[in-house]
């Protein structure tokens, strides 16, 4: 009986990469290792998460605690937690993280051969109103031998071995791609265990969503407008799109990824080259939109195909449904 198999055989994270590594006889392991260590960063976040809003009832939040210091602030903590579990891991040597200026180079006695470039808490504006947020994150392998540059971490997305994000929402879901298809993992509190519950996600080649901050319309350019306007009036005879956002990268693109539709952060006049960032959003959401059959765009290119020049650059990205970033992909196309 296929249920009752499903319940009793559990295919946790941690089972389900060894047995992908284990097709791969000259991997030794290491990218368990690794991985186990930004689960555990996650399990943390999303235990803090849902503490956030008991730990103000009691008032512990932006307060000073007995030993005199700040409690701190959700994001920063969260980036604590990740940057400690991925040197502790010892097979990282540079860390890219939205919430540092600079890349943060591992200490040698420490280092591996793994770059891992992230956002720790995204959608921080949306903590305080218990709004979807989450973690996002991308592996790269250093390019030769021992010595860690950051131009290690200055490749196009197309070259990450994994990506994946957490999102903490009414369960706390991981979502992964090792190049090889797209897993989705839901943490079951009672076991402190991520369970395959979403195995081999392909998203709809046709969406009826589309997702976008309209409040920045009076800035956009010529193709972002003009597919917008389609969206609500077909021209095709196809019926109007819903429109979702929830201003929370990682909760937009999972309902894209399940749904199907189009997520949108485009240029405008006032950001021109968007709001979101290359390394740490841009790549990892791509990486997985192509892995599960849809596509991502940056208005000028394949967005895996952009070589990053800064690690907080950032750049336009319309990713989603294949049909759905077709569309987009003429309009610009046209303009030229
Ligand atoms: P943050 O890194 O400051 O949290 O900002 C990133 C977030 C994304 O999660 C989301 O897609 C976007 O900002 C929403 O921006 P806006 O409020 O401009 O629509
Ligand atoms: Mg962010």
């Amino acid at each position: 009986h296929a249920a009752d198999a499903f319940r009793t055989d559990l295919m946790t994270i941690t089972r389900f990469v060894l047995n992908e590594q284990s097709k791969h006889p000259e991997s030794r392991g290491d990218f368990s290792i690794l991985l186990s260590h930004i689960v555990l960063g996650c399990k943390f976040v999303c235990s803090a998460v849902n503490k956030a809003g008991l730990a103000k009832l009691i008032g512990l939040a932006g307060e000073t605690n007995v030993q005199g210091e700040e409690q701190k602030k959700l994001d920063v903590l969260s980036n604590e937690v990740f940057v400690k579990a991925l040197v502790s891991s010892g097979r990282t040597c540079i860390l890219v993280s939205e919430e540092d200026e600079e890349a943060i180079m591992v200490e040698p006695s420490k280092r591996g051969k793994y770059c891992v470039v992230f956002d720790p808490l995204d959608g921080s504006s949306n903590i305080d109103c218990g709004v979807s947020i989450g973690t996002i994150f991308g592996i790269y392998m250093i390019k030769d031998g021992d010595e860690a540059r950051l131009e290690d971490v200055l490749q196009p997305g197309k070259n990450m071995l994994a990506a994946g994000y957490c999102m903490y929402g009414s369960s706390c879901t991981l979502v992964l791609s090792t190049g090889s298809g797209v897993n989705g993992f839901t943490l079951d509190p009672s076991l402190g265990e991520f369970i395959l519950t979403h195995p081999d996600i392909k998203i709809p080649k046709k969406g009826k969503i589309y997702s976008v901050n309209e409040g920045n319309a009076k800035n956009w350019d010529g193709p972002t407008a003009k597919f917008v306007e389609k969206c609500k009036f077909p021209t095709d005879g196809s019926s109007a799109k819903s429109l979702r956002y929830i201003g929370s990268m990682v909760a937009d693109v999972h309902r894209t990824l399940l749904y199907g539709g189009i997520f949108l952060y485009p240029a405008d006049k006032k950001s021109p080259s968007g709001k979101l960032r290359v390394l740490y959003e841009v790549f990892p959401m791509s990486f997985l939109m192509e892995q599960a059959g849809g596509q991502s765009f940056t208005g000028k290119e394949r967005a895996l195909d952009l070589v990053p020049k800064k690690i907080h650059e950032r750049s336009p990205i319309f990713l989603g449904s294949y049909d759905d970033v077709e569309e987009i992909k003429a309009l610009y196309a046209a303009e030229e």
